[in-house]
């Protein structure tokens, strides 16, 4: 039988490379989308057509219960968020509504949908990183305190906690994912490495002289967000639900990435290109991530692929053929 997936925040890098891959896997895939005649809907309809779109906002209930009438699905994955961090303190109360009770609105949307058998549909949580914060662990694992160090992540807590009082409280098979930063050509440009990778092929181009940066000591555990999709997946294949922290077990400083890139055009005296600027550090800092993934690894068989080095080129090489394609070279 056809399996059939709900995926919130299908317009998003991670909901982009998941559709891919549930379709690759014959699964019948339906995106929620927002809002009313949404710019990022086409940008889904390119990418997969065969993503059937239903219209829906995390924020109001009875839409998320329409949706799942109208896609009648084995697998929810709940990919959608307000996911910038920078943005979470100056909308702290919108982040907390969408990023943490969205997550309880999608959940009571399944209990009321599923009735009886609660647990014939799958649940993942786009759990975070972000949620460890203030360091208490190196690395971090399932087991490691919480400590949010923004609005963004205090959201996520909330968000994750609720899944598992579903899973506990319900019987909901219901996991969630804690996964480290994950990148791609797909990521937004206002996360730091798309910013640098879009810059350095302007730079290498000849089309921008300057990148204006924050924190570049600020150090994060970056993967593929291509590996890590599966990992989604495989979390919702097992027989009981659980939660599995997703990195790659290094963590490299935003300026390592800037060595990296600037080099692979063919630029090694980077730092006169590069400015930092008050307005892009924020008013609290998550100094060191570093995922300690084992659990996934013995228990979903999963690990990650592309190394960072391989990472940063492969962003670089796809920004360089957009900025060439836009200037017409
Ligand atoms: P992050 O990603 O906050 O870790 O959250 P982001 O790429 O925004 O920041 C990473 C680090 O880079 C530093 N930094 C800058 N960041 C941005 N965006 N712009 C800059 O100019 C800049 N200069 C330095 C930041 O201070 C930070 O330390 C991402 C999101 O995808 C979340 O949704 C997700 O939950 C986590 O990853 C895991």
């Amino acid at each position: 039988m056809t399996k059939r997936a709900l995926i919130t925040g299908v317009t998003g890098q991670d909901g982009m490379y998941l559709s891919r891959l549930l379709l690759s896997k014959g699964y019948e895939v339906y995106g929620l989308v927002r809002g009313q005649n949404n710019p990022k809907r086409s940008v889904i309809e390119e990418w997969a057509p065969e993503v059937k779109i239903l219209t829906g906002d995390l924020l109001d209930q009875s839409s998320l219960l329409r949706a799942l009438n109208a896609a009648q699905p084995d697998e929810v994955y709940n990919l959608g968020a307000i996911s910038f961090v920078a943005y979470s303190w100056e909308n702290a109360q919108l982040t907390s509504q969408v990023t943490g009770l969205g997550v309880l609105n999608i959940l009571e949307a399944i209990r009321l949908y599923a009735g009886e058998d609660v647990s014939k549909v799958r649940f993942y949580q786009a759990s975070s990183s972000e949620m460890f914060g203030r360091v208490q662990e190196v690395p971090q694992k399932e087991t490691t305190l919480l400590w949010p160090r923004s609005p963004y992540g205090v959201a996520k807590v909330f968000g994750h906690y609720m899944t598992i009082n579903y899973r506990e409280s319900y019987g909901m098979h219901a996991s969630s994912g804690i996964l480290f930063n994950h990148e791609s050509p797909l990521r937004g440009p206002e996360f730091v490495t798309r910013k640098i990778s879009i810059a350095v092929a302007r730079i290498a181009l000849g089309l921008q002289e300057k990148l204006s940066l924050g924190n570049l000591d600020a150090k994060r555990d970056w993967g593929f967000a291509g590996d890590y999709v599966e990992a989604m997946w495989r979390m919702l294949q097992q027989d009981t639900a659980d939660d599995y922290v997703i990195s790659t077990g290094e963590t490299h400083p935003v300026r390592e990435y800037l060595d990296i890139a600037f080099n692979h055009v063919g630029i090694s005296d980077w730092e006169k290109h590069v400015f930092q600027d008050p307005q892009f550090f924020r008013p609290a800092e998550v100094d060191l991530l570093i995922g300690d993934a084992a659990k996934a690894a013995s228990t979903l068989g999963w690990k990650p692929t592309l190394s960072f080095d391989g990472l940063v080129k492969k962003m670089v090489d796809s920004d360089l053929e957009i900025e060439k394609a836009k200037a017409g070279r």
